[in-house]
């Protein structure tokens, strides 16, 4: 399977490491087509331009199977993600912390989103390698 994975990047990178783990995890058995978000050596400012993104994006989001997304904190670019992956009939699953955000009505009401909570990093894992290993 083709996952996309989808965490904030201008929106803070306090996740990055844990988004690094959960593509690992991913990897063991799937391809994940965006493993840059969990890269925590790049940069946030210093990047190759917004329309090459955008477009990288779109196209990549076009062709994957599931959208897998973090969601530790409000970040636009995945908001839009979710939106885009939804208008292309994508299979869309999203984890968050319930004890440390509220997730947005907008993902949280939708009930074609598949909506995971988690407390901590083994349990995000376990439950990733359960669904999809
Ligand atoms: O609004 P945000 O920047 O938090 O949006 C994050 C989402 O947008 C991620 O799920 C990515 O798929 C996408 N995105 C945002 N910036 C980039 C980017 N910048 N490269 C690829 N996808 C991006 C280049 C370097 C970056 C890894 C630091």
């Amino acid at each position: 399977m083709k996952i996309y994975f989808a965490g904030s990047i201008r929106g803070g990178r306090k996740d990055a490491e844990l988004y690094r783990r959960v593509i690992s995890a991913l990897k063991e058995k799937h391809q994940v087509l965006t493993e840059h978000v969990g890269d925590l050596s790049l940069s946030t400012v210093e990047d190759k331009g917004d329309k090459a993104i955008y477009e990288q994006d779109t196209t990549l989001l076009r062709e994957c199977d599931v959208v897998v997304a973090e969601c530790p904190q409000v970040s636009l670019g995945v908001g839009y993600e979710l939106a885009y992956a939804e208008a292309h009939n994508k299979e869309v699953h999203i984890f968050y912390r319930p004890k440390e955000i509220q997730l947005s009505a907008m993902l949280a009401g939708n009930e074609g989103f598949h909506i995971h909570r988690y407390e901590n990093a083994a349990e995000i894992l376990a439950q990733v390698r359960e669904m999809w290993n």
